[in-house]
């Protein structure tokens, strides 16, 4: 009893049992749900003897290095190969240029739980009620190979735990914490886990998070908060986007805080916008409204322009969304 309904299961199990060769992808700047969703299918798909590649445009973040099989993630794709499966995204433009470009899958499969999710594949598995990617991989782990072993758990457990937000978020549903009980059970150590990925930063990450913080503003009204991220921050302090990861939560942290966002500066005039809201405003809507997604408390998009042009812009926008949300 999952969320995955049996004929779609069902056809998803007999594609993959189908294909021979697999390439599975995932979406640019992955995080944990990403990777961890990409190795935990591959190690399931790899030990039923199929050929798969696993690819991302973007390497593995450091805090994923330690995953079973993070060393196999790479950006070549082969010439072809029998079945394309599209994890945590849904559109092959997430996945970067290339894969967008790539022609070689004679088959594709779409495992996503994005609120803003498109239907692209020829199969598509999407469910916004699953806590994480992770959480579908573990429903269709359970078909495939129902003894499935410690690798493969480390993966799941790990997509679960950073996509709630280490089972905090409203995401934490009973089956996320059903799957990551039984996970355990099966070899994970949840304080390895959460060293590797919570407690293992270089010191630049600490650097780069002291002037990140600097930047701390807040809305006139309390409710609206923001940091900024610059490519001279970096510089500075030998870090890279990487390791923004999780910064975003300072500003909501704030009491009265209602959406947080992080503005980086990725190009001249070209930044990447990060939501977090704590629920009264869906950040998703908003980041849609200029060509992003993401989930309801969790989301992002691109701005060209100044920054201060851009921090005007954004903190009007969550004005005007908790104006009609309260
Ligand atoms: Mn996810």
């Amino acid at each position: 009893m999952g969320l995955i309904g049996p004929e779609e299961m069902a056809a998803a199990f007999d594609t993959l049992e189908k294909a021979r060769t697999v390439v599975i992808a995932t979406h640019i700047d992955p995080d944990g749900d990403a990777v961890g969703s990409a190795l935990g299918l591959a190690g399931l798909l790899s030990k039923r003897g199929k050929e798969v590649a696993v690819y991302d445009r973007d390497p593995v973040p450091y805090n994923y290095k330690f995953l079973p099989g993070a060393e196999t993630v790479s950006d070549r794709l082969p010439e072809s190969c029998d079945l394309l499966c599209l994890l945590d995204c849904s559109s092959r433009e997430r996945a970067g240029e290339k894969l967008a470009a790539w022609r070689g899958a004679a088959k594709s499969l779409c495992i996503d739980h994005h609120l803003t999710a498109a239907t692209e594949a020829d199969i598509n598995l999407i469910y916004p009620e699953a806590s994480a990617t992770g959480e579908l991989i573990y429903e269709l782990a359970l078909a495939l190979d129902p003894d499935f072993g410690a690798d493969v758990a480390v993966n799941l457990y790990t997509a679960i735990l950073t996509d709630t937000g280490s089972f905090r978020y409203s995401n934490a549903s009973p089956a996320a914490f059903a799957a990551a009980g039984d996970l355990v059970r099966r070899g994970v150590n949840p304080w390895d886990v959460t060293q590797q990925v919570y407690e293992s930063h270089p010191l630049a990450r600490i650097k780069l998070l002291a002037l990140v913080l600097e930047t701390l503003e807040i809305s006139p009204s309390g409710q609206a908060a923001s940091v900024t991220v610059t490519r001279e921050m970096f510089a500075a302090t030998g870090s890279n986007s990487e390791f923004t990861d999780g910064m975003i939560n300072y500003p909501r942290s704030i009491a009265g805080v209602e959406v947080a966002f992080m503005v980086r500066e990725t190009g001249d005039n070209e930044y990447k916008i990060s939501f977090r809201s704590r629920g009264r405003v869906n950040v998703a809507e908003l980041a849609a409204e200029y060509g992003g997604g993401g989930h309801h408390n969790a989301a992002g998009c691109r701005m060209r322009g100044t920054l201060a042009e851009i921090n005007r812009r954004v903190f009007s926008l969550i004005e005007e969304r908790l104006g009609s949300a309260s």
